[in-house]
């Protein structure tokens, strides 16, 4: 096994500018730089994070720390830019305009990979599906490398020797990937996210339907149209037993190819309808690599689930307590709730995004007792949840917790689904959390 792969000889005499130095800029200036590529970085954060393992690693890297639009960009060929920065910025739009190339590190893996990819992209079941579908590939006793937006930065995967790759894309990923052409590649659903990034839902939606532009087959989801690519798509639904990739009518339904029962809903350890979805999303794209139906099915049947999306954290005096912190949007919200037959009593708040959260009052109103609201836009949440069920503001999770403790019954459920993101208190949705169990740990 080669621990390294061959430089790459393409767009070897170009001066390349990687824009953020998080996780997405380290892996960047990793792979150019141990490849002998002429780069500099930027970050106009007093101290980046990956600062210190970047110099360490390249003592000579030159690392830029001031706004973009500061900068004198004459001099490079090629922003590398991270995707939490906007390629719609000022200073980046020029750069287009002057001729530079603006890339993602996508684009970079995309010129370098040489093994099927299958891609995968959605409001929401993203990294479930990409885990899963590793499961399936790994299951068959092949080699997989399981990356991008789940967090592991998909320049890392080429460092292995693999027989497959699976990359989760985030929206922002494929703004700036333009020459991938995965095997087969999904978009699971779409619903309201990052509006503060987009223009309007049908720009979001674009940006996510790229993801087909040169993919060998298009996996779209029946039961949403804005997924759909074209006549000829691979489909999965749980509402219409005529698509490839469909649930049985039985009780309970199972996994359906071409309305064949492969396995029962009730043999998953993952819970909830939208789950039984990114079953069938996960199916269908391992059929595409060759994956034995064995495989699959024992995937399914082991798969536990990913820590922080509707995960089990604890039963205390008959009340059931949910780590949901990776729901940063209401449609992954409303579809945790949904998932619950019991009482609920939702912990909720962060960071709105700009996302409409009035989406989420029917559902409120049906299943949620009580919503305790914290954080940026709790403001938001209480005018827009009035009369739906209700409402209590809370300074932070620590109180909500609190709170919550005294006011469950016996059989309800404590759900911290958040529907917004974590920045405004947290480093991300890992970091709340492991704040949420070690929350509900303490309590008496
Ligand atoms: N930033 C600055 N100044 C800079 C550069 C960055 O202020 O000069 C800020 C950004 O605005 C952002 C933060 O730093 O708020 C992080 O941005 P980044 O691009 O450096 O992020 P990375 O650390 O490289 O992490 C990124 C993904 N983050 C984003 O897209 C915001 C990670 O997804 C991903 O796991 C990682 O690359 C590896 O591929 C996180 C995420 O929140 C989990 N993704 C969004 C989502 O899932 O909804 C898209
Ligand atoms: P992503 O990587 O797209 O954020 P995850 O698999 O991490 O997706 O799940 C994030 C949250 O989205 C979960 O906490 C769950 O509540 C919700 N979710 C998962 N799958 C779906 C789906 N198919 N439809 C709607 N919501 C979902």
């Amino acid at each position: 096994m080669h621990s390294m792969k061959l430089p790459i000889t393409q767009h070897q005499d170009q001066r390349y500018l990687v824009v953020g130095l998080g996780l997405t800029g380290y892996s960047v200036a990793c792979y150019l730089l141990t490849r002998g590529y002429r780069c500099w970085v930027q970050d106009d954060r007093a101290e980046p994070p990956y600062r210190q393992q970047l110099t360490q690693r390249f003592a000579e890297v030159e690392i830029i720390n001031a706004p973009l639009a500061e900068l004198e960009l004459d001099g490079f060929d090629c922003l590398v830019v991270s995707p939490g920065l906007s390629i719609r910025s000022d200073s980046i739009q020029q750069a287009a305009k002057s001729g530079k190339r603006i890339i993602g590190d996508i684009e970079l893996f995309a010129e370098a990979v040489d093994k099927p990819v299958l891609a995968i992209t959605g409001s929401n079941g993203k990294s479930t599906v990409t885990s899963l579908v590793g499961e399936m590939i790994a299951a068959d006793g092949y080699q997989v490398g399981v990356g991008g937006n789940i967090g592991v930065p998909a320049l890392e995967l080429l460092e292995q020797e693999v027989d497959f790759y699976v990359l989760e894309l985030s929206s922002f990923q494929l703004e700036t990937t333009y020459s991938l052409r995965p095997q087969a590649a999904t978009v699971l659903n779409i619903s309201e996210d990052h509006m503060d990034r987009y223009h309007d839902l049908a720009d979001y939606q674009q940006t996510k339907q790229s993801i087909y532009r040169h993919a060998g087959t298009c996996i779209s989801n029946a039961d949403d149209a804005l997924t759909r690519f074209a006549d000829n798509d691979i489909r999965f639904s749980l509402s219409d037993s005529s698509v490839q990739y469909s649930v049985t009518d039985s009780v309970p339904p199972m996994l359906a190819i071409n309305r064949r029962g492969l396995i029962s809903t009730a043999e998953l350890k993952l819970k909830g309808r939208h789950n039984w979805a990114n079953c069938l999303a996960a199916l269908a794209l391992a059929q595409t690599v060759g994956i034995s139906e064995q495989a699959m099915i024992e995937a399914l049947r082991n798969f536990p689930g990913l820590a922080h999306r509707s995960q089990w954290v604890a039963q205390r005096n008959g009340v059931v307590w949910i780590n949901d912190s990776k729901a940063t949007n209401p449609g992954a919200t409303q579809a945790a709730i949904q998932g619950l037959d019991e009482p609920v009593i939702l912990l909720a708040g962060g960071q709105s995004k700009g996302a409409d959260m009035q989406s989420l009052c029917a559902t409120l109103e049906r299943q949620v007792k009580t919503a305790l609201v914290f954080g940026a836009d709790a403001g938001q949440m209480l005018a827009d949840w009035q009369g739906c069920t209700e409402l209590e503001q809370v300074n932070d999770l620590a109180e909500a917790v609190q709170r919550a403790s005294e006011i469950a019954l016996v059989g309800d459920i404590v759900l911290l689904s958040p529907a917004c993101a974590s920045f405004d208190m947290y480093s991300g949705f890992a970091e709340r959390g492991e704040h949420f169990i070690a929350l509900v740990e303490a309590l008496a």
